[in-house]
């Protein structure tokens, strides 16, 4: 252990231990694919393909499917269910913690040593900006809090000035939520449950410092909660499992959307198929250049697989990387839009110490699962929604954690740099300093009313700018692509995730997505796919 990134805090008498900014240990080569050079391949002829098991991914799997059109899903990381292996928990992290790392790569108290494996989270480090990513068959679902909320519809007819916001708000987003087995916790179980002691301390000195709470539906099955609390099944929520996957509880994508894909019999899932670059082939097909690995990351085996028709949903990052990528080492052509209007979707991570200190802080048993919000959207100075996040790592530190959703002022660019063979990101403070400001403001306003310190200790003195969760944009719809996700210049590619939105939709994303997948393959099946 790095003993200058190493902080032992005793706040509180209870020992806190913070690994602040360890990006820097992890060299690019670490993620690299080890190839064997001059390899032998076999090729595969396919109708329609899909890359990435993500939200956007899955949605155009069931669509297609359900309307029996074989399709065949590749994915770079593990098909967890099928492995039999099981996801671990923060306290205690196993196979599942990181992507082909030697160290956890948590946004903070990275500890623990792990053996190099496939596992579900994913963490891309740029000099301002540390992007976190979920790999494995359901994509970012295996890894995420679940927070599924639905945008302000005031703010989703800015950012999609073209869509129809009524249709929207009456049938995408109620579908998406559906199909997702969004759920809302019952407020008698949450007033008792000592887990979410956190969210009733969060919630209630948000309210003495004059902010407006909401409750935060979630794809996390709020009856099984309920059974754990009880004893009565496994735990998983109450036992710290969430960023490295849930063992049970959670409807994440592979018990939803891609469970139902497969019960059609049309669906093929590839697992651990790393898509390298694309060609476009003379008859206007695509060429998948692919390494199958194995859970070292090691390649395998070799494939060439061609697609009459391709849908990228590698996610924001995946699907820019491939764009770029193929454009530089196939000369895909891609027109120059691609990069543009990237975002963060105003991801500010903050925090306070010196919660409810002498009254038995912020609890050392957390539930993994979010359930509330504060909503200062509205506010003409310093717009912004926060997730009252937990800290599950079982011990009363007595503090609270905020994941701040902000307004963009700045797009950033993604480009690809051929030599280092890796995505560039045109980002830095400038594009975050309106969301120092605005968590600045917060915690003044939480600690006037409450008492309390800024975490200091946590992040960058307590200022996460560089933690992101929610990559969006680059492949905007109705720029990059026409109004319903094909791209530019293209036949038969298809851009379906993350990507279109541009760079902000002002709370956490997946719904969004869902949606406006649902929304793009009802009108792709009807007039490409049919
Ligand atoms: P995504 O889910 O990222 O799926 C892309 C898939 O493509 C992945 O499985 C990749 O492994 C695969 N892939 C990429 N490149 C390749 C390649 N070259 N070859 C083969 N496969 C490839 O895309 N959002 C919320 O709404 N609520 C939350 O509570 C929330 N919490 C989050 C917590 C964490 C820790 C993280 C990391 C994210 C969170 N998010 C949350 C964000 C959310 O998971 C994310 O926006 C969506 O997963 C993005 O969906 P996409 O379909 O764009």
């Amino acid at each position: 252990m790095n003993r200058k990134e190493f902080i032992q805090t005793s706040s509180l008498g209870i020992a806190a231990f913070f690994f602040l900014g360890s990006g820097s240990l992890f060299g690019k080569s670490e993620n690299r694919l080890e190839r064997k050079p001059g390899r032998p391949s076999e090729t595969f002829e396919k109708e329609v393909v899909i890359i990435g098991t993500g939200y956007g991914g899955s949605v155009a799997a069931l669509r297609l499917t359900e309307k029996n059109i074989p399709v065949t899903l590749l994915e770079m990381g593990l098909n967890w269910e099928k492995s039999g292996k099981k996801f671990s928990p923060m306290i205690n992290p196993g196979h599942s913690a990181a992507w082909l790392k030697t160290k956890t790569i948590a946004p903070f108290m990275n500890l623990f040593r792990l053996d190099k494996f496939t596992g579900a989270l994913d963490r891309l480090d740029f000099e301002h900006i540390k992007i976190w990513l979920g790999r494995g068959v359901g994509g970012g679902s295996l890894v995420n809090g679940g927070m599924a909320v639905t945008p302000k519809k005031e703010y989703f007819k800015e950012i999609f000035p073209n869509l129809d916001t009524e249709k929207f708000y009456s049938h995408y987003f109620p579908l998406a939520n559906k199909e997702l087995k969004t759920n809302v916790a019952s407020e008698d179980f949450l007033k008792d449950c000592d887990f979410y002691k956190f969210n009733r301390v969060g919630e209630e000195e948000a309210k003495k410092a004059g902010f407006k709470t909401v409750r935060v539906p979630n794809v996390y099955d709020f009856r099984y909660m309920e059974k754990e609390y009880r004893n009565e099944v496994p735990r998983s929520a109450l036992a710290g499992e969430v960023i490295y996957g849930n063992n049970h509880g959670k409807n994440s994508l592979d018990k939803t959307y891609l469970k139902k894909a497969a019960a059609t019999g049309n669906l093929e899932i590839l697992e651990l198929h790393q898509v390298n670059h694309i060609t476009q082939n003379p008859d206007k097909s695509y060429a998948l250049d692919i390494s199958v690995i194995n859970t070292n990351g090691q390649e395998i085996q070799h494939k060439i697989i061609n697609a009459r028709k391709l849908i990228l949903s590698a996610g924001t990052m995946g699907s820019l990387e491939l764009l770029l990528k193929s454009n530089s080492v196939t000369q895909l052509p891609v027109d120059q839009h691609i990069g543009k209007e990237w975002g963060n979707n105003g991801n500010f991570m903050t925090g306070r110490n010196w919660v409810k200190a002498f009254s038995g802080g912020t609890g050392s048993k957390q539930s993994t699962i979010p359930v509330g919000g504060i909503d200062h959207w509205e506010d003409k100075k310093h717009p912004f929604f926060v997730e009252i996040a937990p800290l599950p790592m079982g011990m009363n530190v007595a503090t609270s954690l905020y994941l701040l959703v902000n307004k963009l002022k700045k797009f950033g660019e993604v480009t690809y740099d051929l030599t280092d063979q890796k995505l560039q990101l045109n980002w830095d403070e400038s594009h975050t300093s309106h969301m120092k400001d605005n968590a600045k403001y917060f915690l003044r306003t939480m600690n006037n009313a409450n008492g309390g310190t800024r975490a200091h200790l946590l992040f960058k003195n307590g200022f996460g700018a560089d933690i992101c969760y929610h990559p969006l944009g680059g492949i905007v719809l109705g720029k990059a692509t026409d109004q319903f996700g094909r791209l530019n210049g293209h036949q038969n590619l298809y851009v379906i995730d993350g990507s279109l939105i541009p760079g902000t939709i002002g709370v956490n994303p997946f719904v969004t997505i869902t949606a406006i997948a649902e929304y793009c393959m009802e009108h792709l099946i009807k007039e490409d796919f049919s």
